[in-house]
């Protein structure tokens, strides 16, 4: 009894030392930072890396924390998660693809991110593009988790560096979920009991790293990732990030790079690469 208390305790810990023990990735997460709180990881991993041009932090660095204070979704909205309740990190990669390829790495993330949670709880987690990681409960769509990236170019426009930004609710209770557009819930609501966010975390990485050596070695994520899209062959309302055009379709897919495809009422097909979507019913 006591035995089991402390290993599960131990597979709660997220610190230096657990993580490294634990770790079976070749390079993601090799080197690894734990913040106690910070502002946000993807922000601080974003100044490290200009820093000194940021030649100093190789491919794979992770930064990872238990509360951040200024956590950032997708056009500087809020990410708020109780301390010690979640995953929240960030992955620097150094691709050097061209700048629509950086989608990419929100398809792997999604991917790495739905197989680990089936991998450690058998619960099925599905996409909603662009970025966002769903349940359904109770035949109802919760937003379980969100993708970040963030990305840094170089003179010829290719990408220098990608700061991937991933936060899961693991353990949030029902009465501290956040209140959201898209109702939010946990892994612990969901499963009805706490999921150890070690082994989590190690199978996350390990997923990512084996879909990302696939995509360098030129094999795209997009077939896979468009299978688990809710939102293929769904009405749907799409509201475009910077000019808030508001379109009205079908999706009928994604292209290779991640943009939606929407065919509209006058059966005009729309190319999105950046926006917000409600499923209509
Ligand atoms: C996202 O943005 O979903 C991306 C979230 C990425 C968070 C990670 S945590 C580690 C790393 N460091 C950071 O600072 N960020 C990344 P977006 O699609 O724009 O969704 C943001 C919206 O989700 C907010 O406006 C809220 O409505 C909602 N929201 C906030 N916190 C949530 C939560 N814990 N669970 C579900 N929804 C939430």
């Amino acid at each position: 009894m006591l035995i089991s208390l402390i290993i599960d305790l131990m597979n709660n810990i997220l610190h230096e030392t657990a993580v490294c023990d634990a770790l079976t990735t070749k390079w993601i997460g090799r080197r690894y930072h734990y913040f106690d709180a910070i502002g946000s990881t993807n922000s601080e991993l974003k100044k490290a890396v200009f820093a000194n041009n940021g030649d100093h932090l190789p491919d794979g660095t992770l930064y990872l924390t238990d509360f951040q204070s200024a956590g950032r979704g997708r056009l500087d909205r809020k990410w708020e998660a109780p301390k010690g309740t979640s995953i929240l990190m960030s992955i620097l990669f150094r691709p050097d693809w061209p700048v629509q390829q950086a989608n990419w790495l929100t398809m792997i993330a999604g991917l790495g991110v739905a197989e680990a949670i089936t991998a450690v709880s058998s619960l099925d987690v599905y996409l909603k593009w662009p970025n966002d990681l769903m349940l359904s409960i109770s035949g109802k769509w919760h937003k379980i988790g969100g993708i970040l990236i963030d990305g840094d170019l170089d003179e010829n426009g290719r990408l220098r560096a990608v700061i991937l930004g991933i936060g899961i609710n693991v353990n949030i209770p029902a009465d501290k979920l956040p209140v959201a557009n898209t109702p939010a819930s946990s892994l612990l609501v969901a499963a009805d009991k706490p999921i150890l966010r070690l082994p989590l975390l190690i199978s996350i990485l390990e997923k990512i790293e084996a879909y990302y050596e696939t995509a360098v070695q030129g094999k795209s994520p997009q077939p896979a990732w468009n299978q688990r899209l809710i939102n293929i062959g769904k009405p749907v309302q799409v509201s475009t990030g910077t000019d808030k055009i508001s379109i009205t379709g079908i999706v009928e897919g994604t292209d290779i790079w991640g943009q939606l495809l929407v065919r509209d009422e006058q059966n005009r097909v729309h190319t999105i690469a950046a926006g917000d979507v409600t499923l209509r019913t």
